[in-house]
């Protein structure tokens, strides 16, 4: 029996695997786990089904025909073609011809992670793209004005809190974001034994169900923002000591805050006034309190003003470096890995002049930056662990840019609708094949806790690390290589806070960690001091910002009266990639949920089959009646309508829903190139009767 850990979301879950004959025949929750105690969720112990999995690609793969249409090829072969039409297109064009675009799962994996950043940087390409901008840029945009850095965010201190207001997450589900909680059920009933989880969501989510939930409209979390900080404004119920120690910009904020009404704000949000009120004055009230937003907070057009003014919430409170209240992401890398990525503005995209937010340039900008002619036209792509036509903006657009390129290199398990346009799939270990360390983890971690693992089993086939991959790309290309990631990880884990300083302290290194395969919990530095790790130069915090000041002028209410498409993830799906494994996906059916209000408005009737518009884009999808939605709002869950090489996730059905998202400068959030993907106004319109 081997003991791992789970590397597909962020909960990191204890695993074993049983290995017979060289093959894993069986995954298990770790009980001596001590962080996740046994906590799976089925993903994890159905995982080896997709290292095993028919479909999966376990040659190099050379595109030989249109689309989709690939041969075997050897290593070798593959990586001297590729490292010539490289070499060709830098010199000729230079390295901001070639992009990068970085999937989801290679923040779960210390090879990938760190080779991709060791090789773009080698090679002098800074294009990177990928899953940030419709995920986590807003986020740290207004972490960045707030703080001074767009890495240092809050992480919400859930084992001690008596009140979370969770605004647009999901956790029972999600399992955590940017927060590290492999049993957040319990520490949710925990916190709601003791005082009070409320669930900002337009949907009766799981989690919603299960504590309090303010059926907030789409979109409508700024408002419910300003209310909650008008009523704590007005009646005083601020923390005037620590606004007056810690945070500049209470003047202008309140200026702000008070150009709106509580009543319209309510109206807005669509929420009564009484519960904005009983809202901010319990919140205020609850010395242990927190306020946490997640992804329904993060990709809506004021996405970074509703981050900010969480953030003002919190310091309003007084809760951020308080027990119960809201800490910094934590620190446990010493030496040059101390920051592991950038910050605000590292990079601008060539097409609309957007920042970077943590590397990550503006994905709705993509397709222009290919497009378009002039300096610094991308004509090549390296695309790993990312699946863009399925979970990015772009539709049609997208794809005719892709079919421009001059190469494009894949790192994948699988040939999928994105890399189907590749001239390259180069196969990959999934996680049982690897060594590794919790990687996603390490900044969110309420409680700090380390493990390492060795790979369970060889890579199957001939996946290659991407370690190797890109080191054999540099030799060809005649530049340096780099170490193992693992090695360097290790050392800088051993200069951090939990390491043993090289051995000039007691304290854990990887080889240390080997020996205790199910982990340890260490303590890290106190959370509840952050002021130090506030980067702007006098170390306060900022409630106002010029930026902020942009976005209030920005600020005008929505139409209330049109119907706005959201989305929502299953607990048996990961994004776009899980939906080749039956038992996963057979009892999933993905369907617009809607409530029946809006239903009998328009004449649509539980299972029909409706298209779904969004401007000249158009999908069918599969009425289903519920209701869990709020009137006026629409969800579908995202990654379905497969038709790349996985034969069983191409026989499930249901509509790709990016399709729809449009691109450009219209389609992006101006401050965090966050692309405007929730509470899109969507039209649905009948489909005839067949005669
Ligand atoms: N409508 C809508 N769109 C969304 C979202 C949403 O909620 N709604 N969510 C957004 C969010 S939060 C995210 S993070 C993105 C995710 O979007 P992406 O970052 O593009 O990731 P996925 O679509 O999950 O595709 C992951 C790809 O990586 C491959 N892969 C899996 N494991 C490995 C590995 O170990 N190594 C390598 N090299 N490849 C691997 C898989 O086969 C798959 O092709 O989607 C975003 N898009
Ligand atoms: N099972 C499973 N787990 C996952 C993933 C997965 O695909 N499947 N993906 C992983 C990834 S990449 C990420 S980033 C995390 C995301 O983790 P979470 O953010 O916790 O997960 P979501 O389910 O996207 O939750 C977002 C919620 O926001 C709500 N929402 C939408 N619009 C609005 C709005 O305008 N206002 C408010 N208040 N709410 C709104 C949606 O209804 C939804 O319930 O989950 C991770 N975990
Ligand atoms: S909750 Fe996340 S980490 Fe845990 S088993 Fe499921 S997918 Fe893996
Ligand atoms: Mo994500």
């Amino acid at each position: 029996m081997h003991v791992t850990f789970c590397r597909l979301c962020e909960a990191h879950c204890g695993l074993t695997a049983k290995v017979e004959n060289g093959r894993i025949t069986d995954v298990q929750p770790d009980k001596t786990n001590p962080h996740s105690q046994g906590h799976v969720c089925l993903k994890g112990i159905t995982f080896h089904n997709v290292t095993y999995d028919p479909d999966r690609i376990l040659t190099p793969m050379k595109r030989a025909g249109g689309p989709g249409e690939f041969a075997p090829v050897n290593w070798d072969e593959a990586l001297d073609d590729i490292a010539a039409r490289l070499d060709r297109v830098i010199d000729t064009h230079g390295p901001d011809a070639v992009a990068s675009y970085k999937g989801n799962p290679i923040a779960f994996g210390i090879d990938v992670s760190f080779s991709l950043k060791a090789f773009l940087k080698t090679l002098g390409i800074t294009k990177y793209y990928g899953a940030g901008s419709q995920d986590t840029n807003a986020r740290l945009t207004a972490c960045y004005l707030a703080f001074g850095s767009a890495v240092t965010y809050e992480i919400p201190d859930l084992p001690h809190t008596d009140m979370l207001l969770m605004f647009g997450a999901n956790p029972l589900v999600s399992n955590g974001s940017m927060v590290w909680a492999p049993r957040v059920r319990h520490d949710l009933d925990a916190i709601s034994e003791r005082g009070r989880v409320v669930v900002v969501d337009p949907r009766r989510t799981e989690t919603a169900r299960r504590y309090q939930h303010v059926a907030v409209r789409a979109n409508g979390d700024i408002w419910l923002l300003l209310g909650l900080l008008s009523v704590l404004i007005d009646e005083r119920l601020f923390d005037t000591d620590y606004v007056a120690d810690h945070t500049d910009g209470l003047e202008e904020l309140a200026a702000a805050v008070a150009q709106y009404d509580l009543a319209d704000c309510a109206e807005r949000a669509g929420i009564d006034a009484d519960t904005i009120t009983d809202l901010a004055r319990s919140f205020a009230a609850t010395p242990r309190a927190v306020a946490y937003g997640r992804l329904g907070v993060c990709r809506g057009p004021h996405a970074t003003l509703e981050n900010f003014l969480l953030i003002a919430l919190n310091l309003l409170g007084g809760k951020l470096g308080r027990k119960g209240g809201a800490i910094f992401s934590r620190q446990i890398l010493g030496g040059s890995q101390k920051v592991l990525t950038g910050g605000y503005g590292d990079t601008r995209s060539r097409v609309g002049d957007f920042p970077s937010v943590a590397q990550f340039l503006a994905s709705a900008m993509l397709p222009a930056d290919i497009l378009e002619p002039g300096p610094g036209q991308v004509r090549a792509m390296i695309l790993t662990g990312g699946n863009m036509v399925m979970s990015a903006p772009g539709g049609q657009t997208l794809i005719d840019a892709l079919t421009r390129l001059d190469l494009i290199v894949a790192l994948d398990l699988y040939q999928t609708e994105s890399n189907r346009y590749a001239d390259y799939i180069l196969p990959v270990p999934t996680f049982f094949e690897r060594d590794d360390y919790p990687m996603a983890g390490l900044g969110s971690m309420i409680r700090p806790f380390v493990q390492v693992t060795d790979a369970v089993i060889p890579p199957v086939g001939e996946a290659r690390s991407e370690w190797e991959i890109f080191n054999g790309l540099l030799v060809r290309m005649g530049q340096p290589t780099h170490g193992r990631p693992m090695d360097d990880l290790d050392k800088a884990f051993r200069l951090g806070p939990a390491g043993d300083d090289m051995g000039a302290r007691e304290g854990w290194s990887f080889d240390a960690l080997r020996e205790v395969p199910h982990g340890v919990m260490v303590e890290l530095p106190d959370p509840y001091d952050p002021w130090p790790r506030i980067a702007w130069p006098d170390g306060r915090a900022k409630l106002w910002h010029t930026m902020i000041a942009d976005e209030f002028a920005r600020l005008t209410p929505t139409p209330a009266d049109t119907l706005r498409l959201i989305t929502h993830r299953d607990i048996r799906s990961l994004n776009s990639w899980l939906h080749n494994v039956p038992r996963l996906v057979r009892s999933q059916h993905p369907e617009l949920l809607m409530h029946p209000g809006d239903a009998a408005r328009l004449g649509l009737s539980d299972g029909e089959a409706v298209d779904l518009s969004i401007g000249p884009a158009s999908v069918t999808v599969c009425i289903a009646v519920t209701e869990d939605m709020r009137p006026g709002t629409v969800s579908y869950p995202h990654g379905w309508g497969h038709h790349g090489g996985w034969q069983h996730a191409n026989a499930q059905g249901g509509s790709n829903i990016n399709w729809l998202l449009p691109v450009g400068e219209a389609a992006v959030e101006a401050i965090s190139g966050t692309t405007i993907m929730d509470g899109l106004e969507v039209s649905i319109r009948k489909i005839a009767a067949a005669a």
